[in-house]
């Protein structure tokens, strides 16, 4: 039929995708089928999501294959070898969980070692296939992931480090196909350690990873990830980190660490291949990554990539814990590859300041390995940032503050935040004069709105929370709270456990005198338990509580956690927002999840705090005797423990390190 053959002859204009999923890698998972974010149905949503849309019919469809030892060996030791695998066999059916244990973030079963020698394999298999031309590109829906995996040792869910393997191989193993220049993208949201340390001297692969970093306080939480990290001896130049600030790095900020970083670095290092460590935990909606890159985004940075290597890309997945998430990523990525549609420049967003910051370090610290990123970048440019959703305290500038800036600094700073806050204001829509959310409103519109506030401390003792809403002091505290301006007490109380890790830090607190007070480690960890007790408050309450908790200063004219930060929290943009105070111990307000529609917040140290107290800068401690006994009477009058468990609790607490 002439209609049949004219589309068949499209077909063959088209680009040859190879797609490989294979279901044996579901075999891995947790030993008793316990929760984990790295899950099996993580490939089998990708899986369904592109069988549904039909798009696998327009791929060549692969089966995964085992990988050989000698494969594995290009990258890791013999040890870790021998480890993966044998650690699914019958004699180590009752160490299985102790020896994972030892590992970092690491859990097996018996179907871990099959599946880790797939999805090398596999990935092994796509790349080969698109060296040797075959197909245009691939995509290899694997797991377990691999680029945390390290040359003697598994971690961060990654057992062998597949893109890693793949790579050595073609380098090491097949100079028939004439690939002597790799580049390998990683934009999961988590540092790529592994593969940074495996071609950390080796010039003929450029290593690039953007993903949060947070000063050394975001997974996996060390410098390696750090933008100085640049390679070393001949490798020197050939590793880039982009390390994010902060969370909520959503399509403006990748762009522009492509445009201005990762683009015109591909163009001088000219790759024959490009590797893409295609972890989708930066996708809007991820419960681990906090930033949002949206599949447009994903799609954006993959179409850059094309213009390179003649568009030789392969895609292996790496992390991504929203099924929906990275099943519509992946759908995005398919259709990139097969060169569906145009694509279109997505957002009007602008980059955050710290993005433009972050940007201009990376550039200044390669530039001596690449001239083109010498150039600087014009102000024009840099000056288009997002504004924080931060809000301004006005007390800030009261005497009250230490200010050891001088008067210039304060002015100066004053600028800064007046530009911030106009400039957006210029743009909202004013109605009858009145624009919306303004500042005097504040208080009545967060009124309407009730959210769970969850202590883990003192608050605890609800006649010592109590002091938060109707004012006054109890047992214990040296120095009487003011209260909130709303001082209806909450709406209704609960208890509930949250697997986080309970800590004491700091020495000293106005309140309750010498000793550490409590903290939770932001991260979750199946592990961990932290006791709670909920209070179901306004938001305007909860501001006051939050005021309260950090300063003495009375005045807040604007909210510091305002509904644009609570509903970064339930559209899933991130799961923590640091306020805008200069002082204060628990800055950072926590979304821990939602409990019939109403989001459950939390506030504890800011993350560069965090980092300080896991490198034993800051010290974990003791509670202050009064701090402690007010945690303990919370936990057994609010019947979460008996009085021996509650003082075993804070023991265990104070005494583990970070
Ligand atoms: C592959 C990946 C994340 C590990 C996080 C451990 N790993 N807390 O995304
Ligand atoms: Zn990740």
């Amino acid at each position: 039929m002439a209609e049949s053959r004219g589309e068949s002859e499209i077909k063959s204009e088209q680009r040859r995708v190879g797609l490989l999923y294979d279901e044996r890698m579901c075999k891995h998972h947790t030993p008793n089928h316990e929760d984990h974010p790295e899950n099996p149905n993580r490939i089998k949503a990708i899986w369904n999501k592109l069988h549904t849309t039909g798009i696998h019919q327009r791929c060549v469809l692969l089966d995964a294959k085992e990988v050989e030892d000698e494969h594995i060996l290009l990258v890791h030791s013999q040890k870790h070898l021998k480890l993966i695998k044998n650690i699914s066999s019958k004699q180590f059916d009752s160490r299985r969980a102790r020896i994972a244990s030892k590992y970092n973030s690491i859990y097996f079963n018996k179907g871990s070692s099959e599946a880790a020698s797939l999805a090398a394999g596999s990935v092994i298999e796509v790349a080969e296939r698109v060296a040797s031309g075959e197909f245009n590109s691939a995509v290899a829906i694997v797991r377990p992931p691999g680029h945390h995996a390290e040359h003697d040792e598994p971690m961060g869910f990654c057992l062998y480090n597949n893109v890693a393997v793949a790579t050595s191989f073609l380098l090491n193993e097949k100079p028939e196909l004439g690939i002597s220049r790799i580049l390998i993208v990683d934009w999961d949201v988590h540092h790529g350690n592994g593969t940074q340390k495996m071609f950390w001297e080796d010039p003929r692969v450029l290593f690039f990873s953007v993903h949060r970093h947070e000063f050394g306080s975001f997974y996996p939480a060390n410098d390696d990830g750090f933008y100085t990290m640049v390679g070393k001896g001949l490798g020197a130049g050939y590793n880039i980190n982009v390390p994010w600030e902060n969370g909520r790095c959503g399509d403006a900020d990748y762009l522009a660490v492509w445009d201005h970083i990762l683009i015109p670095v591909a163009k001088e290092f000219n790759p024959d291949i490009i590797i893409v460590s295609a972890g989708f935990d930066a996708a809007v909606g991820d419960p681990l990554g906090g930033c949002c890159v949206t599949p447009s985004g994903y799609s954006s940075m993959l179409k850059k990539l094309m213009d390179f290597a003649n568009g030789k890309v392969v895609l292996a997945l790496e992390g991504g814990y929203n099924l929906e998430s990275i099943a519509k990523s992946m759908l995005a990525c398919v259709e990139v590859l097969l060169e569906d549609k145009p694509v279109v420049g997505s957002s009007e967003a602008y980059p955050f300041e710290s993005t433009w910051r972050v940007i201009q370090a990376v550039r200044k610290e390669l530039s001596p390995f690449w001239p083109t990123l010498a150039e600087e970048l014009p102000k024009k440019l840099t000056s288009q940032k997002a504004h924080p959703i931060l809000y301004v305290l006005s007390s800030t500038f009261n005497s009250d503050v230490e200010d050891n800036e001088g008067p210039n600094v304060v002015s100066e700073k004053f600028e800064e935040i007046l530009q911030d806050v106009i400039e957006p204001l210029s743009k909202l829509k004013v109605n009858e004069g009145q624009v919306a959310g303004s500042s005097d409103t504040w208080r009545s519109d967060l009124s309407k709105i009730y959210i769970w506030y969850a202590s883990f401390g003192s608050n605890m003792w609800q006649p010592r929370f109590n002091c938060y809403i109707e004012g006054g002091q109890v047992e214990g505290m040296t120095r009487p709270c003011s209260g909130a301006v709303d001082k209806t007490p909450p709406k209704e109380i609960m208890q509930k456990t949250f697997p986080h890790r309970l800590f004491f830090g700091r020495d000293f607190s106005q309140t309750w005198g010498h000793g550490g007070v409590a903290f939770v480690n932001p991260e979750s960890n199946i592990e961990e338990k932290v006791y709670m007790c909920l209070y179901k408050i306004t938001l305007e309450q909860f501001n006051d509580v939050l005021l309260q908790e950090n300063t003495r200063v009375a005045l807040m004219s604007s909210p510091l956690f305002d509904l644009t930060a609570l509903n970064s929290f339930t559209r899933g943009e991130t799961n923590s927002v640091e306020v805008n105070l200069e002082s204060g111990w628990y800055r950072k307000v926590l979304y821990l999840e939602k409990d019939h529609g109403i989001p459950i917040l939390s506030m504890t140290c800011k993350l560069s705090e965090l980092e300080g107290f896991k490198s034993g800068e800051l010290s974990v401690r003791a509670p202050a005797e009064g701090y402690a006994k007010t945690l303990i009477r919370g936990l057994v009058e609010g019947k979460q423990l008996s009085e021996a468990e509650a003082i075993a609790y804070i023991e265990r607490a104070h005494t583990r390190p970070l």
